[in-house]
């Protein structure tokens, strides 16, 4: 008969498919070492360009028995949210990200984070849990990848051997013992195709980003001009080029969950509208989509730049 832990493990995960999640994996509580080494680095470094929220817990980030005191294991979940997108941009237009073209992935998880975390409170007397999907002070992919989900490619993105990178990821701290599962180590081999085909140069080498170069964070995270060379590429909200040509994305397939497939921006906005969109038109837009984020002045700034440097659009 199986033990305690490996019972928990097996209804946590069942539970979790159950609810909608593509795929599960826990691991232990353990700090992860070298992440911890190179986040810092990354920090000091400064290649958290303006996102000033990057150095808050730093002392948590690695470690899960800081996030929840007396934790033991951390279940990682993954939800697909790939979608096809024409390969062709109409003229005039910009690209958006595929994960922002549906809801708020924030409110679409959080449903089901509620209802595992009770669930697994409800294994045993006083058991606690913490759960976060993107804000928390985290290493989330770090943690997935230990929890067998998938790998952490060059590109730094979690990449599943069966879906793919397109994946939101969550985790559930939790004081409950559950069997661990084997980590995913990297499947990248030689390959370099997402380091080469940034346009920006924004890997300055293999499993590091440096924000400062890279187009999701000009066009979600910064505020204010943007520098004097083109750094957006044709992209108005976020960019997707170092998950489209990673060779493990052949495998994705567009995500059967109605919440996750709902198409709510399009694939590409136009550029004139966009930069002269007024608040009440962005409000009405893009009020529970990911696009929230940038305000509307980084919208309008972000199809403005695009529009000087493609004039033709
Ligand atoms: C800040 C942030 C950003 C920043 C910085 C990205 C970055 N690479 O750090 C910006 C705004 C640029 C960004 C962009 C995007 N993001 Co973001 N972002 C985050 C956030 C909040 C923190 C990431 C972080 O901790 N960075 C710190 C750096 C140091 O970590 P790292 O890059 O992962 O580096 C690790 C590896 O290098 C590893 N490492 C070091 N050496 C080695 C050596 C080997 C061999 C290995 C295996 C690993 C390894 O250690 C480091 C620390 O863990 C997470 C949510 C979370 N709380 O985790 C979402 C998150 C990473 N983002 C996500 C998404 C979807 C995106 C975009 C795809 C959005 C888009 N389409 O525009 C892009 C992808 C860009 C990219 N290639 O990473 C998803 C990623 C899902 C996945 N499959 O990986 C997350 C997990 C959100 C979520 N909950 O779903 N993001």
């Amino acid at each position: 008969m199986a033990d305690l832990a490996t019972r928990h493990a097996l209804a946590v995960k069942r539970q979790a498919l159950h609810l909608g999640f593509d795929d599960v994996g826990v691991t232990t509580a353990e700090p992860l070492e070298r992440d911890e080494m190179a986040y810092e680095r990354w920090l000091e470094a400064g290649m958290h360009a303006g996102m000033d929220f990057m150095a808050r817990g730093r002392h948590q980030r690695a470690d899960p028995r800081q996030v929840l005191p007396g934790c033991r294991s951390v279940i990682c979940l993954a939800k697909n949210h790939y979608r096809e997108v024409p390969a062709e941009l109409p003229a005039g237009h910009g690209r958006v990200a595929r994960y922002a073209q549906g809801r708020d992935y924030h409110r679409v998880l959080e449903r089901p984070m509620r209802r595992l975390a009770k669930f697994i409170r409800e294994r045993g007397e006083g058991v606690e849990t913490k759960w976060h999907v993107d804000t928390g002070h985290v290493l989330e992919r770090g943690l997935a990848a230990r929890a067998g989900i998938g790998f952490q490619g060059k590109s730094t993105m979690l990449i599943s051997k069966s879906l793919g990178t397109h994946l939101f990821l969550g985790v559930i701290f939790t004081t409950l013992e559950l069997r661990s599962d084997e980590p995913e180590p990297p499947h990248c081999g030689t390959c370099t195709r997402c380091l080469d085909a940034c346009p920006t140069g924004a890997f300055t080498e293999p499993w590091v980003l440096d924000a400062r170069r890279c187009i999701s964070n000009w066009t979600i995270e910064h505020r204010g001009p943007l520098p004097a060379e083109d750094v957006l590429h044709g992209w108005v909200f976020g960019c997707d080029i170092c998950q489209d040509v990673c060779p493990w994305n052949r495998f994705a397939k567009p995500s059967q969950d109605e919440r996750m497939a709902e198409a709510i921006t399009p694939p590409s906005l136009d550029l004139r509208e966009l930069a002269s969109l007024d608040q009440s038109g962005y409000e009405s837009q893009f009020y529970g989509t990911p696009l929230w984020r940038a305000h509307r002045e980084g919208l309008a700034r972000s199809a403005c730049r695009n529009l000087e440097k493609t004039p033709q659009g």
